[in-house]
């Protein structure tokens, strides 16, 4: 524990050369394309998550167009939906999620509220976007060439996902999978980097328990990302040797359209295994950074501080720790040991302590709190709701004799649509309307953000609610379409034209998002330094936006935690965490709300 001392501050170390000229990139080129600053990495970041999330959107809608009004539209057939469930859900969960929260909110905001200049690795920093820019460029070529994406859905299981008869089994696959391993590499880069910046170049009374639980998220979300996307890697390589070489790491011994293959001795269900040992802290991988952003958020619009904050550090690390001990309870229905189902099922409702532990807190924060329902407020209320939505069904889908009959269904569409779709792209709107002020030096506007709340919020429940029940009816998932099933009753069909009608409209309301961030860039109503009046570092800096190197000639130091709102005796109603204590000249003394 480091106590820091007036009389130390002084020893805040300066800029490292001090001399801009030679740390400052000069050229347009060094500025923005190969750019070493974390801020601009962010950004690019960004733009190419929500330019390629945008892709995955479209994709559902016309999944929905075909689900809600089957047969109308003839450019969509069997093949091509099935290409279409698998970029949207590989899509929205990697390329946009994963990589919006970490190489996006990541970059921006680790530096600025650790107090450091940049991310320790710049340089690999910036390789580390390029590779994820060429990852995604190999996954949208993959729409384009001879017999398109794959069909495999996106957990890609073997052997059906290199076998003819599933879409894209030539090209698409192979351009998947090395589309991943290329994600998996340029995140690695990106990754070091996080927890390193973390670790290492916190400033001077920046300890680990004053950190804002935004990088606690993003900080634990990147130890499971670095932990869990090698199991993804290595199946990702063994299923294109496979598929290229006829190697049999996945392939049992199989007859395919009567012809028995060269394949011998594999296992599919090893697949599993590898596939969801990664797709499981996935799910974390994109809730911590979530779960951190909204604590924030509520904190700052409550005007309180957050309730039970060393709780809510160690909730995310045993979330984190648990969440790589339920994987298999995606694979109820391969066919695993009932002892084995009972010992995935344990540990999956053991997870959901620490997470009810961190609604709780949430909800303890906003009571009696002086609660401002600005924008992001909105949002991040909106994901609690949806958050303990999704969190519900997770309890029933968890237990083996509940699961086996929906799993497959729509009501599983239902579930993980709540708990890691709606839920985290909540707190990414909320994310941006909060920080996009720092970025840009204006605000979003205020109305239109409210109004795309508003119709996104209601818009989804409308899409998922009636959707749980269609999964009870036994409408399958990946279905392009229903058939005339005895059990399945006509007004499913009503049920999937209203969903598929709130589902445009979500969509469509979506541009008056994009309009807002371009309208607001020049237009917007300036923002000052602190339009929040917040107390974490990136909005004590000394210019907004920030300049390269964040802070100006001298470090900040800090002397508190993140969460010094409405401090009793204090003049104003937030102390920022680099404000010295009051009583200075005490010296030592512990300032209101310390935990150091
Ligand atoms: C308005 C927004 C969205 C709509 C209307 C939508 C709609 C759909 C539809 C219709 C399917 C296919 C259902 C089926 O036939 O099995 C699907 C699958 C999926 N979606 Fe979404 N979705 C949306 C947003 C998201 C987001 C933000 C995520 C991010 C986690 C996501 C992740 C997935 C995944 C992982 C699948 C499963 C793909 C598969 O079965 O292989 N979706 N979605
Ligand atoms: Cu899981």
């Amino acid at each position: 524990m480091t106590v820091v001392t007036h009389d130390e501050t002084h020893f805040a170390p300066p800029a490292e050369i001090a001399e801009a000229e030679l740390y400052h990139p000069k050229t347009f080129v060094g500025k923005y394309i190969w750019s070493q600053d974390a801020k601009v990495i962010a950004v690019q970041y960004a733009i190419t998550a929500i330019a390629i999330g945008l892709v995955a959107l479209v994709l559902s809608g016309i999944m929905r167009l075909q689900l809600g009004f089957p047969h109308t539209f003839s450019f969509i057939n069997p093949s091509n939906y099935l290409q279409f469930v698998t970029m949207h859900g590989m899509i929205m969960v990697i390329y946009l999620l994963t990589a919006l929260f970490l190489g996006g909110f990541g970059n921006y905001l680790i530096p600025l509220m650790v107090g450091a200049r940049d991310m320790v690795f710049p340089y690999v920093n910036m390789v580390s976007y390029w590779v994820y820019l060429f990852a995604v460029l190999l996954l949208v070529a993959s729409f384009f060439v001879p017999g398109g994406a794959t069909g495999a859905g996106w957990t890609l299981y073997p052997p059906q996902a290199i076998l003819p008869g599933t879409p894209g089994v030539n090209w698409g696959i192979t351009l998947m999978l090395v589309s991943l391993a290329f994600f998996i590499i340029g995140f690695t880069m990106g990754g070091l980097n996080y927890v390193v910046t973390v670790l290492q170049a916190r400033t001077r009374g920046m300890t680990m328990m004053r950190l804002p639980l935004t990088i606690w998220g993003i900080f634990m979300a990147t130890i499971l990302a670095l932990l869990a996307f090698p199991a993804l890697f290595v199946s990702a390589i063994m299923m294109t040797l496979d598929h290229t070489l006829g190697t049999s790491f996945f392939m049992p011994a199989l007859v395919s359209k009567g012809q028995l293959l060269t394949y011998n001795g594999g296992s599919p269900i090893l697949f599993q295994h590898l596939f969801w040992f990664f797709g499981h802290p996935e799910v974390y991988i994109v809730a911590l950074p979530a779960f951190g952003i909204v604590s924030d958020l509520i904190s700052v619009n409550a005007r309180k501080n957050i309730f039970g904050y060393r709780m809510m550090v160690w909730a995310i690390l045993a979330i984190g720790g648990l969440s790589f001990m339920v994987w298999a309870h995606h694979m109820y229905v391969s066919g695993m040991n009932p002892y084995f189902g009972f010992f995935f099922a344990t540990t999956t409702l053991i997870i959901a302590v620490p997470t009810a532990l961190k609604v709780y807190n949430w909800v303890l924060t906003l009571w009696r709190g002086d609660i401002h329902l600005t924008v992001p407020m909105l949002y991040a209320i909106g994901f609690i709701f949806t958050f303990i939505n999704g969190g519900l069904t997770g309890l029933f889908l968890g237990n083996v004799p509940v699961d086996i009959p929906l799993s497959g269904t729509m009501f599983v569409v239902a579930h993980f649509h709540m708990v890691m779709a709606v839920s985290p792209i909540l707190v990414v709107f909320g994310a941006i309307y909060h920080w996009y002020p720092k970025i840009t030096g204006r605000m979003l506007n205020d109305t239109l953000g409210k109004f795309h709340f508003w119709v996104t919020f209601v818009g989804s429940y409308a899409i998922y609610y009636p959707m749980h029940y269609l999964g009870f009816l036994g409408v399958p998932r990946r279905y392009f379409a229903m058939g005339t099933s005895v059990f399945i009753p006509e007004s499913a069909q009503t049920l999937n034209k209203v969903i598929t009608i709130a589902a445009l409209i979500v969509g469509v309301v979506q541009i008056v998002f994009l309009y807002n961030l371009v309208w607001s860039y020049f237009k917007g109503k300036p923002s000052g330094p602190n339009p929040w009046r917040a107390t974490t570092l990136e909005w004590q800096t000394p210019h907004t936006p920030p300049h390269h190197g964040n802070f100006g000639a001298e470090l900040p130091v800090v002397y508190r935690w993140a969460y010094d709102y409405s401090v009793p005796g204090a003049t104003e109603d937030f102390i920022p965490q680099n404000q010295p204590p009051a009583n200075r000249a005490a010296g030592m003394q512990q300032a209101p709300g310390e935990h150091s």
